[in-house]
């Protein structure tokens, strides 16, 4: 069973996950007019496994006795100043959630609730790939900048840094 304060943390982790999601989908529908096909489907998968994230912890509170609540959805931005911007955002995202996660252990700590704690190592896991990936995405771009030809070529190959990144993150 959660104690009250820590159904009251996921719940708000909850609500970051699907932030996460909706605002990742605003960047890949933003990238997708933009003619960016690659980054659109690289952040349309992004926005998926941020569904995927707050899904289960949905399962999970309701699991352990306590009451998933579902969040109303914020607005989000319509148009990003580049590709740069958008990437810059959303490795700051990450690391704003990574922190998020923390102080949600830091909760169960308290609460010497240990069975959430062992559960959202996972989340300290993903976070460290996700986190990874985000930075090179970041360095690719800060070599880019604005030059068109690597621009259309790192469109092309987003997709191959993403698994090259995350099997780096992760080693067999
Ligand atoms: Fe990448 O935010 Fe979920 O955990």
């Amino acid at each position: 069973m959660v104690s009250k304060k820590v159904e009251k943390a996921l719940n708000e982790q909850i609500e970051a996950e699907m932030a996460s999601s909706q605002y990742y989908l605003s960047m890949a529908s933003w990238a997708e007019t933009k003619g960016f096909n690659g980054v659109a489907d690289f952040l349309y998968k992004q926005s998926d496994e941020e569904r995927g994230h707050m899904l289960k912890l949905v399962k999970y509170i309701n699991e352990r006795g306590g009451q998933a609540l579902v969040p109303a959805l914020k607005g989000q931005p319509k148009s990003f100043k580049s590709l740069t911007f958008v990437f810059e955002e959303l490795l700051k995202h990450e690391i704003s959630v990574s922190k998020q996660i923390n102080e949600l252990i830091a909760i169960c700590l308290e609460e010497r609730d240990y069975t959430t704690q062992n559960f959202l190592q996972w989340y300290v896991s993903e976070q460290i790939e996700e986190e990874a990936l985000a930075r090179t995405i970041m360095d690719k771009m800060r070599l880019i900048g604005n030059d068109k030809g690597g621009l259309y070529l790192f469109d092309r190959d987003i997709s191959t840094i993403a698994v090259t990144s995350a099997a780096a993150a992760n080693p067999a």
